[in-house]
């Protein structure tokens, strides 16, 4: 079984109901060269003063560098690309947050990555089936091929039971070009594949999270007060500058977090709690 592919101009239902049944999808060249171009300049010098992955599942011939928003314009601009956001907002809920933003440059000789799923993170909590926590992006900053380490997944494995003994000879590989995007969701088995060249494959990769659980990169210490000051709103709301919930992340005397960089945006009091109870009926494992 091979991955679906799309098109720029798909819609968010189109990709939402191939991530429902496969897991995974490709979106090709959703973006243009010249915004990867910009990314690869921006992130540059980060990924060659990055360390290697301490251990085989980080990958210890390859480069993980983070904090893109502080990094990175290009990456903001991913970050905030309508056509994730909105497959995100339609896979998760409407209340999402950045839950990592990170390149992932495998270098030459490096292995395949244990298969996993990336809701693991969540310390291993049985969602249920039918609910999705997250929501994935790997852009390719580079060309994805199978050689050179594209990521791989295993189509339709949302609902296998949690296993860490998948092998790579059940994936399939998301060969993508330079400026296309994998979408994948939290409960489909995946892993970065081995580099068998002598050129290095970079992913930008940036997922998103419901906004009631704790995000796995800090994204209150990876960006400076300083940068953070410069974002707009949206930007700094879905960063988790916002309340996750009625009251969920409000700062001392029941302040929106957001005045505390924007102090022009912050807006007052905490909404109507009877509304939103009502609006949002149906947060149980079985809806
Ligand atoms: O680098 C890749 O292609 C995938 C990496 C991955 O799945 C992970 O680190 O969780
Ligand atoms: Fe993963």
């Amino acid at each position: 079984m091979e991955l679906e592919r799309l098109s720029a101009n798909a819609t968010a239902d189109q990709v939402v109901d191939i991530l429902r049944t496969d897991g995974a999808v490709i979106v090709e060249n959703l973006v243009s060269d010249e915004l990867i171009d910009q990314a690869n300049r921006e992130l540059a010098p980060y990924i060659e003063a990055t360390g290697m992955g301490p251990d085989d599942f980080t990958g210890r011939q390859t480069a993980r560098t983070g904090a893109l928003i502080e990094r990175s314009p290009a990456c903001r601009e991913l970050t905030m690309n309508p056509l994730v956001l909105a497959t995100a907002q339609e896979l998760v809920g409407n209340k999402i947050q950045i839950h990592l933003t990170q390149t992932i440059a495998i270098g030459p000789g490096q292995g395949a990555q244990p298969v996993h799923r990336d809701q693991w993170a969540f310390d291993f909590f049985p969602f249920p089936d039918d609910f999705h926590v997250q929501c994935n992006t790997i852009w390719a900053l580079t060309d994805f091929t199978e050689a050179n380490g594209a990521t791989r997944v295993m189509p339709g494995s949302q609902e296998l039971p949690n296993d860490f003994g998948h092998s790579i000879d059940e994936t399939v590989c998301a060969e993508m070009s330079k400026g296309s995007v994998l979408l994948y969701t939290g409960k489909v088995y995946h892993s970065g594949g081995a580099n068998q060249t002598d050129e290095v494959r970079i992913a930008g990769n940036i997922t998103y999270c419901a906004s009631w659980v704790r995000q796995e990169e800090n994204q209150y210490l990876s960006c400076s007060r300083e940068v953070a000051a410069t974002l707009p709103e949206d930007l700094l709301r879905l960063m988790g500058y916002s309340r996750g919930a009625y009251a969920l992340g409000y700062v001392d005397d029941l302040r929106d977090p957001i005045e505390v960089v924007r102090p022009d945006l912050g807006t007052r009091g905490l909404g109507d709690v009877t509304a939103q109870v009502r609006a949002t009926p149906t947060h149980s494992a079985t809806s």
